[in-house]
């Protein structure tokens, strides 16, 4: 068993940054279901993102998605998130949602629509330099539905171009989050559809760079934990967006499908030493939440990050290796259940009381009113949604 006070200490350094895009309206291709007291613009986003680290603590960052969180003012978005307890974090780009984006954005065939795309791309570098965020996250629409449709090969020229100037633009301290996915929405192929075709990226690029992992991007069965492995020893886990699936990209909430896969991956991040935010991986949420209540489901995702994290700090990391040095196939696994058995919430109870916070952050959120106060005071203009 580790030093508990160890323990505690990394859990009161990790930090868990949250997406702006859940607290807005989402839904299916079926039905957007609305919720009454939804953000109407992203300052409301950063006010309900601010709820989630009152209570939990560990959540001092949200991420914005643009055009989604478009404003006149990057820096007085800033200075308002500052105002209620948190920061501006990593900066989305959203280059999938333009009718000239049919055929791809920066793999698209034609020039002009790669041209365009890239120009979207630098101005996210500009309102990072307004909000002082560090990291940009590009994630790609891009790919083919049928054999023949365009040149595969060219596509990876066009990404790789592309990607060039986005770096060569990038300020000091500034890092490039390089995010991959599996299928959806094209079907055939996709430019950037798993680890390695990121990896080859980034190390093309230069050590800023970095591949993120979102958890629902890959296809069932895979081993996220293994591949979280290797890109921590390349130096290249840029960090998660995570997230549960059952079947697709669900974005359900992260630890709800599979809590045992997300305490295999955190125990291989805690192994590695980059749990601490200095290590360099950001933990990001990317989740929707389509029919529950979005702040309390926030917190709650929250919640199970920290409690799949504080098993992974507690895994007896001497009796594991001394077990795996002795081939002991039974005693090794046996330890690593040890942790993932443990109930943590007493821990967390208590470290939230050394913070000063309540024990319960769902039921403390639940009694504070705000939920009803934004219900009251959010009439009169159009809740924010993907489309926004
Ligand atoms: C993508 C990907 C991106 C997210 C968008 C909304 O599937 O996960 O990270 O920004 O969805
Ligand atoms: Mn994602």
């Amino acid at each position: 068993m580790r030093d508990l006070t160890a323990v505690k200490d990394a859990l009161k350094n990790h930090q868990i940054e949250l997406p702006s895009w859940a607290f807005g309206n989402s839904g299916t291709r079926f039905k957007v279901f609305g919720q009454p007291g939804v953000p109407r613009t992203p300052y409301e986003k950063a006010s309900d993102a601010a709820q989630v680290h009152a209570y939990t603590g560990v959540a001092p960052s949200m991420a914005v998605h643009i055009p989604w969180d478009k404003v006149d003012d990057y820096e007085a978005l800033a200075v308002h998130a500052k105002n209620n307890g948190i920061r501006i974090g990593t900066v989305n780009s959203n280059v999938f949602q333009d009718d000239d984006y049919k055929l791809g954005s920066v793999c698209n065939p034609d020039p002009r629509v790669r041209r365009k795309a890239l120009a979207h791309l630098l101005d996210c570098v500009d309102i990072m330099d307004a909000t002082g965020s560090r990291d940009l996250k590009l994630w790609f629409a891009d790919g083919t539905n049928y054999p023949g449709q365009d040149d595969i090969s060219a596509r990876q020229d066009r990404l790789a171009e592309a990607l060039a100037a986005v770096y060569g633009r990038l300020g000091p301290g500034q890092r490039m989050l390089l995010e991959y996915k599996l299928f959806e929405p094209s079907f055939y192929t996709t430019d950037v559809p798993d680890w390695g075709t990121s990896l080859l990226h980034c190390q093309a690029l230069g050590p800023r760079a970095m591949v993120v992992v979102d958890t629902g991007h890959h296809a069932p069965g895979v081993n996220i934990e293994f591949i979280v492995a290797l890109l921590l020893k390349a130096g290249r886990l840029g960090g998660f967006d995570f997230n549960s699936r059952f079947y697709a990209d669900d974005d359900l909430m992260v630890g709800a499908a599979d809590p045992f896969q997300l305490f295999r991956i955190t125990h291989e991040v805690v192994k590695a030493g980059a749990l601490a935010p200095a290590a360099g991986v950001a933990y990001m949420l990317d989740q929707c939440h389509n029919i529950e209540p979005k702040i309390p489901a926030q917190i709650r995702s929250v919640m199970n990050v920290q409690e799949a994290t504080a098993k992974a700090l507690l895994v007896d990391t001497g009796a594991l290796g001394a077990a795996q040095r002795a081939g002991d196939v039974l005693g090794a696994n046996a330890v690593l259940m040890d942790a993932y058995d443990t109930d943590v919430r007493p821990l967390l109870a208590g470290l939230r009381e050394e913070l000063g916070l309540a024990p319960d952050p769902v039921s403390a959120y639940l009694a504070s009113g705000y939920g009803e106060k934004i219900i009251s005071e959010r009439t009169g203009s159009s809740p924010a949604g993907w489309g926004a």
